[in-house]
């Protein structure tokens, strides 16, 4: 949000890189002029930084191989794949 009166930019509510990594705002300037007051705009862009935050998950959470009692060292058994939320640019 930002506070009318100094100017400054706070954050309203929780963000995540991962859903939404800009924001750009048109803020508009008023005076108190009289008789009539002016205006100016600017444009500004804000970007969100990244944080390791979400943790690595296996799918299914359990999962189930085979082998058999002769393999040899070496034998492949399974290959496991995680994927984690976190974008890994940024
Ligand atoms: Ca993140």
């Amino acid at each position: 949000m930002i506070d009318p009166d100094s100017g400054k930019v706070s954050v309203l509510r929780e963000l995540d890189f991962d859903r939404r990594n800009k924001y750009t705002l048109e803020v508009i300037g008023v005076d108190a002029g009289t008789p009539r007051s002016l205006s100016g705009t600017a444009t500004l862009v804000i970007d969100i930084l990244n944080k390791n935050d979400k943790k690595p998950h296996f799918s299914p959470a359990t999962q189930r191989a085979h082998v058999t009692e002769d393999a040899l060292p070496g034998a492949h058994v399974i290959k496991l794949v995680a994927s984690d939320p976190d974008s890994t640019s940024g």
